[in-house]
């Protein structure tokens, strides 16, 4: 079952066909706490069928925090420590990757994400500007994930690179979170093989293509949830990007008018373009 947000209302795609659902269905669903997430999934009443979506929104609550993990593919990795040497701070990838306490940080309030179809943005202080494919996933206030969608982390590298502690600029601005297009409902419902595909085209041109799987995910979904929950509580739920295993040479950057594609297999296709 996958669950749409759009500014029509909230729609249920179950055996092939789409039907509107009740209004405080995602709400109920994030603001749930242990145990009753079973519960709301078998008991979602199907209201009238539904021929098109149009007009979507990122599946997740305004109130509902977006955090994201890094570090957590070897890709990621190398290309952060060519990167940050300049600066020295190749050294702290390394150190995370292999650390038990994995890299969280703060990526945006729902109310700031952007849906598929929206426009991302790179920032005008950054010279080098990259789209990052995560698996993404939705935690209720009880701390269970209860579904997934495909997130992207549109990060500025120039900012980042030039030094670590500048990380919270280089990732949180106007335009750089993306989820959509939908919620694929229930913990068991994403293949542990799952593809994760990321495709950027320019004047409709592919310009680059990449690819990986969740079994190059080096961190359990559970262990990153925990650490998140560990000293903070979300009433409204959270988000939880797992980070990126696909990055694009260091001659790439993003430009205005660019088309990105995020497909993850069994969860949908993300897409967006630059403003
Ligand atoms: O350490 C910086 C951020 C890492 C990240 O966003 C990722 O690995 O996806
Ligand atoms: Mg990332």
């Amino acid at each position: 079952m996958k669950l749409f947000r759009s500014v029509h209302g909230l729609s249920l795609e179950k055996d092939g066909q789409l039907y509107q659902v009740e209004q405080h269905l995602l709400s109920r669903l994030f603001r749930s706490g242990r145990g009753e997430i079973g519960e709301i999934l078998s008991g979602i009443e199907l209201l009238e069928k539904q021929s098109d979506l149009r007009d979507q929104l990122p599946p997740v609550l305004d109130e509902t925090e977006i955090w994201a993990s890094g570090v957590t593919y070897l890709r990621s990795k190398s290309a952060r420590m060519e990167e940050s040497e300049k600066a020295g701070g190749d050294i702290f990838y390394d150190l995370v990757y292999e650390a038990q306490r994995p890299e969280l940080f703060f990526k945006s309030m729902g109310s700031r994400a952007v849906g598929h179809g929206g426009h991302i943005r790179v920032r005008e202080d950054s010279s080098w500007d990259v789209p990052e494919p995560e698996l993404t996933l939705a935690i209720n206030a009880g701390g269970e994930i209860f579904g997934f969608t495909v997130g992207n982390d549109v990060s500025s590298r120039s900012i980042e690179g030039e030094n670590p502690l500048y990380l919270p600029q280089a990732k949180v601005y106007r335009g750089s979170c993306a989820l959509g297009p939908s919620l694929l409902l229930g913990r068991d419902a994403i293949s542990q093989r799952a593809f994760i595909k990321l495709k950027i085209f320019r004047n409709d041109q592919l310009v680059f293509e990449g690819e990986t799987d969740l079994t190059q995910l080096k961190r359990r979904f559970e262990e990153l949830v925990e650490f998140l929950y560990r000293e903070l509580d979300f009433a409204h739920g959270a988000m939880l990007m797992t980070g990126t295993g696909v990055v694009p040479g260091s001659d790439f950057t993003l430009s205005s008018g660019d088309r990105v594609e995020i497909t993850i297999e069994g969860v949908g296709t993300l897409t967006n373009h630059v403003a």
